[in-house]
């Protein structure tokens, strides 16, 4: 669960209006800590290189690691019983929530979570080869 916080963090960052020009403006250090932590746990062959797919591989396990009981939404039901775990999943799921319940039903489907978030992996991308390197992750200053 843990996991699921600079994911989800990068994505609020990107999105909010601060965020808009990512790569220009003067984002927080936190927030580019956050961006180039999640690209880096995506790096699933661990080759220095973050491609498209792996990016896409690495949400899809995110949004798995959410949907506890494996019904293909993330909403109140997956909130484990545990109260430890509780507690570190309800703020995660409000923020899911806000970033990507487009039609405000509570509930966030495999296919808004595919659909509704910015293309962080284009921004990053910026010789457009396909792949994200080190050099390109957002280093803070
Ligand atoms: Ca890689
Ligand atoms: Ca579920
Ligand atoms: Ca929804």
């Amino acid at each position: 669960m843990n996991k699921i916080l600079p994911i989800v963090g990068a994505l609020a960052f990107a999105i909010s209006p601060m965020g808009t020009g990512i790569l220009s403006a003067q984002p927080s250090p936190e927030a580019l800590g956050k961006i180039a932590e999640m690209m880096t746990e995506a790096d699933l062959n661990g080759d220095g290189k973050t491609s498209r797919a792996e990016l896409n591989q690495h949400r899809a396990q995110m949004f798995a690691k959410l949907d506890r009981n494996e019904d293909g939404t993330i909403d109140r039901r997956d909130s484990p019983k545990i109260p430890l775990a509780k507690r570190k999943f309800e703020p995660a799921f409000e923020q899911v929530k806000s970033i990507f319940d487009s039609n405000e039903d509570g509930r966030v489907t495999l296919d808004e979570w595919n659909r509704s978030d910015p293309d962080i992996f284009a921004m990053l991308d910026r010789n457009e080869d396909g792949v994200v390197t080190r050099a390109e992750l957002p280093s803070p200053k």
